[in-house]
């Protein structure tokens, strides 16, 4: 039996199945590319809640596997070597994932390479001005009189959204025929933009057919239907 009591982590969320795959997140866009990338893979995993109501993510004990205090991460009791490993930032654990299990990103090098492109341009992209759209739209930053820093965030969704709406010309995915990785990290947020964050008419949503027909195929995905909802909010 695995021995997970040396990472501080399970003494907050006590692993029962200490052979599985251990999940620390919430069904955010971020979180739910793990939870997705889990149940697609079939890989074993035992999902635990990081509530934002009560900080957990500020704990010590949260914060001795991710100092950056954000979800998701992952243990897994069985890495590289046999070995524990111990993972924060969902791009990172997504190719981890993939490498482990040999799904999900191309074996081709280049196209290997061309998939990681793609997975980057959502990390240093898509999930920061989204984001930052999100706040000026939906949250603290709505009431703020000045537009300019939400305008400026629209403008470059926008053409985030154009560019992505090219790439999917004649592809049912980013990488063409396979589903990969890069749409497991690029579609929760799109559909978290158009969803929760209620922007849609603000970027002019429907000028992006192809990405509004991705996404469509995306979201009916069985495993990301199952992933969406978790971890379960309590
Ligand atoms: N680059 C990180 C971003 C993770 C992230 O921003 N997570 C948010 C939820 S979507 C979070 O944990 N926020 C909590 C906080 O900032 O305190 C990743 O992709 O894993």
């Amino acid at each position: 039996m695995t021995d997970l009591s040396s990472f501080p982590i399970t003494k907050k969320w006590p692993a029962l199945h200490p052979d599985r795959l251990q999940l620390y997140s919430l069904p955010t866009p971020n979180g739910v590319k793990v939870s997705i990338m889990l149940e697609e893979t079939g890989l074993p995993y035992e999902p635990h809640l990081v509530s934002f109501e009560t900080h957990d993510q500020m704990s010590p004990e949260f914060l001795s596997l991710n100092p950056n205090n954000k979800i998701p991460a992952i243990l897994d009791p069985d890495g590289p070597g046999g070995k524990p490993l111990a993972l924060f930032e969902s791009g990172a654990i997504l190719l981890y994932l993939a490498d482990k299990t040999g799904q999900l990103i191309p074996k081709d090098v280049a196209s290997r390479y061309e998939t990681i492109q793609w997975l980057m341009f959502q990390m240093g992209g898509i999930g920061p001005m989204f984001g930052q759209l999100g706040f000026f739209n939906k949250f603290a930053g709505k009431d703020y009189e000045d537009k300019r820093p939400r305008d400026r965030y629209v403008a470059e969704s926008k053409r985030l959204l154009g560019v992505l709406d090219k790439r999917l010309e004649g592809r049912n995915w980013v990488m063409g025929d396979s589903y990969t990785i890069a749409d497991i990290a690029i579609f929760p947020w799109v559909r978290n933009l158009v969803g929760f964050y209620e922007a849609g008419e603000l970027v002019g949503f429907g000028d992006f057919a192809n990405v509004a027909r991705t996404l469509a195929a995306f979201v009916a995905r069985p495993a990301v239907v199952r992933g969406l909802g978790i971890p379960k909010r309590g």
